[in-house]
C-alpha cells in the first residue's frame, strides 16, 4: 500500500503525523488548545461546558488517529468483516467510555484538575446519545465495545436520528415528551461529506431485454433521497482497536427534480421537497416491543439498508474479487426485523444491477445474512401491508413475491399432502390488504435465526415459527443468550466495586474475562471484604437518595431497602403488579399498631422507565405509581416504612446511578413474555439480588448464581396458555388481597378512581391476560421472604458476592464470541496495542 506514495512524501507524513497524548501534560495543551482556537473562548469563560467540549474534542482526536491505524489494518488484512444492522444504538454517554478504555481517566482526572475542573462534573455535561428505545439498542451498543475490546473488524450501520428518544417530564404525575434535540454539539461524529448514496423511493418498474434476448428489470423514476454518513468512533477496552459506527442522515438530493423547480421559479416546493427528505432521518420511532406500520417508517428502513448494502458492497468490489466469495468477505446480522430489507436489497443488487442468476444470487444473500429475533409478542411482529409496498419500492415487492414462489414451492416439494402448510408459512398474509411477513422473509433470507435467551429461542421454535423448524430443520435455529458489556455496566458505573474487586482477583483482568470474578467466591465469607463491600453499596445508595431529593424532593433513607424496577413500561413487564403490590404494603402499614411498626422492615420502591406515547394503559400506570408517591410519602403513620419514588427520563447515564444503588431490583414478566431482559444482568453484576419470574435470561442467571440467591416467583411459561383460558371460559375469584387493593384504589385513596379503572378492569373484567392475579399472592409472599432475608445483612451480603461470583457468562463478550463461531465465521484479528 505504502509503495504507492513517493518516498520523501511518506517521510514528511510520518514525520508530522498525530501522536496519541499519552500524559496529562500533553492532554492539557491539547484542551487548552481546543478551548482557545476550536471554541474561540479563554481562561476566563471557559465553563463547564466549554471544558467537556475541549475534553472531548482532545479525546476524539485521539481516537480518530487510532480509528485511521485500525481501519488501515482491517482493509489491508483482507478478512471477513461483521456488519451489525440495526435502527437503535443506545449509547449514552462517550466521554466517560472513552477516557476508561483507553484507560486514560486518570490522565485527564490529573490534567482536568489542573485546570480547575472535578472530571466528575465535566462527564455530567455530556448529554447521552439515545438513539434507541430500550433492550435492543442497548444490546446493540453493548455489542459494538465487545466487538472493538475483542477485536473484530466490525462497523455497525444504523440511522443518525436529529431527535432520539423523547425526553420525559413527569407532570402532575403524568408524563409528557419533550423532543430530544441532541445534535447541537456532537463532538463524538465525523460527518463524511465524501460518503453520499442517491436513494431511491417510488417509481415504476420496466423490463427491457439485452441483446441475448434475456431481460432485464430496470426500477425508473420516483424520487432520490441523498444519504449522508456520520461516523462514530467506537473505541474498544484496553486495546487501541477503534471500530466504527456509520450512522446515515438524509437531505434532498440535488437532482434534476429541485432543479426543474428552482427554474420554474418554485422555490417554496422546493424547499419543501428539501424538508420531507430530511424528515426520513428526522425521529426516532418511540416504541418498544410495538410495531405500528407508518410509511415513514418503511422509509427509514429502506433508506438506512439500501445506503449501508451500497457501502458494504462497494467496499467488496474494491477486493475484485468473484461475486460468490462475498459470504467469505461478509457477515450481516440483522438486529430484529428492521433490516430485512437488507435480504430483498442484496438479491436486487446482485440480479438487477450485477446480473447474476437468481439461483446463484439467493446462495450468495442466505449465506451472507443471520437475523436475531427480540420478542415473540404478536404486536412487535412487523407486517408491512401490500399496497403500501408496491407504492414506495415496486421492484422490491416483485423480487419478494419471487423469493415467496419459490420458497413456497419447496415447502410443496417436500410436504406436497399440507395445503394449510402453504398458507400458514407464506411470506405473504392473504388478509385485506395483503400484508408482507418481514420475520418469515428474514427466515427464509437467512442461514441462522437466534433467539436472546434459551426459554426464547425454545419457544420461538415451538411457537411462532414452529413450521420453519419442520421446514428447514431445527439447524436453522440456535440460541445466544443476551450480555452486557463490564466496561460500562461495572467498571464505569461502579468504580469502587471495580477496584475491590480488581483487588481480590489480581487486577483489571476481570473486565476482560468476567469469568475471573470467580475468584471473588472465596471471600463470601470475609469479614473485612463484606463490610467494604456493604461500604460500597451504601455508598452508591447515597449517590442515588442524592438524586431523588435533588429531582423529586422525597428525603429518603439509604439505610432502607432499595427495590427498583427500571425499564420500558409496558403490561407485560408488570410494573402495574409492583404498584398494586406496593399499595398492599401502604395498607399493611396503616393496619399496623405503633409497636408492630418499629418492627416492619423499611423500604423505598423506585421505578423508573418511558412509555410510548400513545400506549394509554402504560401512561395510566405511571400515573398511578406518581398518584400512590403522592399519598404514601406524605403520611406520617408511614414515614420511612415505605416511600414510592417516579425517577424522571430513565436513560443509560441515569441507569449508570440507578442500578449500582439496588438492593432488589425487579424483573416480573409474565412468564414467556419476556425475551431476555439485560437489566437483570446489571443489577446483579453490581452487586443487588432479584425477585423475578422464570422468564427470560433470569432462568440461566439462576441457574449460574444458585437459587439460594434469588427470589423466584410466579406460574411458569409452560402454564400461562392454560391459565389465560381459564379467564376466558368460566368466573375465575380475584386473589382477595389484589381484590382490597382494588377496593382500596375505589375509595379514591390516590385521587379519583376513575383514572385507574382501565388498570383494574384490565384484571378483573378483560382476562387478565397478563396473570396479574394469578401471579400476586406468590408475589407478595415472595416480597415477604425479601425483607426477612434483607434483616440478616450479613447472609444477604454473602448472598450478593456470590452472585456476582458467578455472573461470569453474562459479558457481551461471550455473546459476541458465539456470534462469531456459530454464526459469522469470522476470527479476531490479532491485538493491537497503543502507540
Ligand atoms: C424486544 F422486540 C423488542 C423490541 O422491540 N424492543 C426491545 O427492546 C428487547 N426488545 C426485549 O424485550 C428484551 O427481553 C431483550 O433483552 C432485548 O430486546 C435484547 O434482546
Amino acid at each position: 500500500v505504502e509503495a504507492s506514495i513517493p518516498e520523501n512524501q511518506r517521510t514528511a507524513w510520518k514525520k508530522y503525523s498525530t501522536q496519541p497524548f499519552t500524559t496529562a501534560e500533553d492532554f492539557e495543551k491539547e484542551v487548552v488548545r481546543h478551548v482557545e482556537t476550536t471554541l474561540a473562548r479563554s481562561m476566563f469563560n471557559c465553563d463547564e461546558t466549554a471544558a467537556y467540549a475541549a475534553a472531548s474534542l482532545a479525546f476524539r482526536n485521539r481516537l480518530i488517529t487510532e480509528w485511521n491505524r485500525t481501519q488501515q489494518r482491517q482493509t489491508f488484512a483482507d478478512g471477513k468483516r461483521v456488519y451489525y444492522l440495526s435502527l437503535e444504538f443506545l449509547m449514552g454517554r462517550a466521554l466517560d467510555n472513552a477516557m476508561l478504555n483507553v484507560g486514560l481517566k486518570n490522565v485527564a482526572k490529573e490534567g482536568l484538575a489542573d485546570l480547575g475542573f472535578r472530571i466528575e462534573d465535566i462527564i455530567e455535561q455530556e448529554h447521552d446519545a439515545a438513539l434507541g428505545n430500550g433492550g435492543l439498542g442497548r444490546l446493540a451498543a453493548c455489542f459494538l465495545d465487545s466487538l472493538a475490546s475483542l477485536n473484530y473488524p466490525a462497523w455497525g450501520y444504523g440511522l443518525r436520528y436529529r431527535y432520539g428518544i423523547f425526553k420525559q417530564e413527569i407532570v402532575d404525575g403524568y408524563q409528557v415528551e419533550v423532543p430530544d434535540y441532541w445534535l447541537d454539539f456532537n463532538p463524538w461524529e465525523f460527518p463524511r461529506h465524501d460518503v453520499v448514496v442517491d436513494i431511491q423511493f417510488y417509481g415504476e418498474v420496466r423490463k427491457y431485454h439485452d441483446e441475448n434476448g434475456k431481460s432485464r428489470a430496470v426500477w425508473e423514476d420516483g424520487e432520490l433521497v441523498k444519504a449522508t454518513a456520520y461516523d462514530v468512533p467506537i473505541p474498544g477496552f484496553d486495546t487501541a482497536v477503534v471500530n466504527n459506527l456509520r450512522l446515515w442522515s438524509s437531505k434532498a438530493a440535488s437532482g434534476e427534480f429541485d432543479f426543474q423547480k428552482f427554474n420554474s421559479g418554485d422555490y417554496e416546493s422546493a424547499v419543501a421537497d428539501e424538508q420531507r427528505a430530511e424528515t426520513i432521518s428526522a425521529v426516532l420511532y418511540p416504541n418498544d416491543n410495538l410495531e405500528r406500520g407508518k410509511e415513514l417508517r418503511l422509509k427509514q428502513q429502506y433508506f438506512w439498508v439500501a445506503a449501508s448494502l451500497y457501502d458494504i458492497v462497494r467496499r467488496f468490489k474494491k477486493s475484485k474479487r468473484a461475486w460468490k466469495e462475498f459470504p467469505d468477505q461478509v457477515a450481516i446480522q440483522l438486529n430484529d426485523t428492521h433490516p430485512t430489507l437488507a435480504i430483498v436489497e442484496l438479491q436486487r443488487i446482485l440480479i438487477d444491477l450485477e446480473g447474476l442468476e437468481w439461483e446463484d444470487a439467493w446462495n450468495i444473500v442466505t449465506k451472507t445474512f443471520g437475523y436475531t429475533n427480540h420478542t415473540v409478542l404478536p404486536e412487535a411482529l412487523e407486517k408491512w401491508s401490500v399496497p403500501l409496498f408496491q407504492n414506495l419500492l415496486p421492484r422490491h415487492l416483485q423480487i419478494i413475491y419471487d423469493i415467496n414462489l419459490f420458497f413456497l414451492q419447496a415447502v410443496e416439494r417436500k410436504f406436497p399432502k399440507e395445503r394449510e402448510l402453504l398458507a400458514r408459512v407464506s411470506i405473504i398474509e392473504e388478509s385485506s390488504p395483503k400484508m408482507v411477513r418481514m420475520a418469515y422473509l428474514a427466515i427464509v433470507g437467512s442461514h441462522k435465526v437466534n433467539g436472546v435467551a434459551e426459554l426464547h429461542s425454545d419457544l420461538i421454535k415451538t411457537t411462532i415459527f414452529k413450521d420453519f423448524v419442520k421446514i428447514f430443520g431445527a439447524d436453522r435455529f440456535t440460541n445466544v443468550t443476551n450480555g452486557i458489556t463490564p466496561r460500562r455496566w461495572l467498571h464505569q458505573a461502579n468504580p469502587r466495586l471495580s477496584d475491590l474487586i480488581a483487588s481480590k482477583t489480581g487486577g483489571l483482568g476481570f473486565l476482560k474475562d468476567l469469568t475471573l470474578l470467580n475468584k471473588l467466591e472465596e471471600f463470601a465469607d470475609d469479614k473485612e471484604f463484606k463490610k467494604e463491600w456493604a461500604e460500597i453499596k451504601l455508598a452508591n445508595k447515597v449517590r442515588l437518595a442524592r438524586h431523588i431529593k435533588d429531582t423529586t424532593g422525597v428525603v429518603v433513607n439509604p439505610h432502607a431497602l432499595f427495590d427498583i424496577q427500571v425499564k420500558r413500561i409496558h403490561e407485560y413487564k408488570r410494573q402495574q403488579m409492583n404498584i398494586f403490590g406496593v399499595i398492599h404494603r401502604y395498607i399493611t402499614i396503616k393496619s399496623l399498631s405503633p409497636e408492630e411498626r418499629k418492627k416492619f422492615a423499611p423500604r423505598v420502591s423506585i421505578f423508573g422507565g418511558k412509555a410510548a406515547p400513545g400506549y394509554w394503559m402504560a401512561k395510566s400506570i405511571i400515573h398511578l405509581i406518581n398518584s400512590v408517591g403522592a399519598v404514601v410519602n406524605n403520611d406520617k403513620d408511614v414515614g420511612d416504612l415505605l416511600k414510592v419514588i417516579f425517577i424522571e427520563d430513565y436513560n443509560v447515564s441515569k441507569a449508570e446511578v440507578i442500578i449500582p444503588a439496588s438492593d432488589v431490583s425487579e424483573h416480573i414478566s409474565t412468564a414467556g413474555t419476556e425475551a431476555s431482559g439485560t437489566s437483570n444482568m446489571k443489577f446483579v453484576l453490581n452487586g443487588g439480588l432479584i425477585i423475578g419470574t422464570c422468564d427470560g435470561a433470569n432462568i440461566e442467571i439462576t441457574r449460574e448464581i444458585g437459587e439460594q440467591n434469588i427470589f423466584l416467583f410466579g406460574n411458569l411459561a409452560e402454564d400461562v396458555e392454560d391459565l389465560r383460558h381459564t379467564h376466558t371460559y368460566s368466573t375465575t375469584t380475584l386473589d382477595p388481597s389484589l381484590s382490597a387493593v382494588f377496593s382500596f384504589i375505589r375509595t379514591n385513596a390516590f385521587g379519583p378512581a376513575d383514572d385507574f379503572a382501565a388498570l383494574i378492569a384490565a384484571v378483573e373484567e378483560h382476562g387478565d391476560y397478563y396473570l396479574v392475579s394469578d401471579d400476586f399472592n406468590s408475589y407478595v409472599q415472595t416480597q415477604e421472604l425479601v425483607d426477612q432475608a434483607y434483616k440478616d445483612q450479613e447472609e444477604w451480603v454473602g448472598k450478593c458476592i456470590l452472585a456476582v461470583a458467578r455472573m461470569g457468562f453474562f459479558t457481551s463478550d461471550r455473546c459476541i464470541s458465539e456470534y462469531a463461531e456459530s454464526i459469522w465465521n469470522v476470527e479476531p484479528m490479532e491485538p493491537l496495542a497503543h502507540e
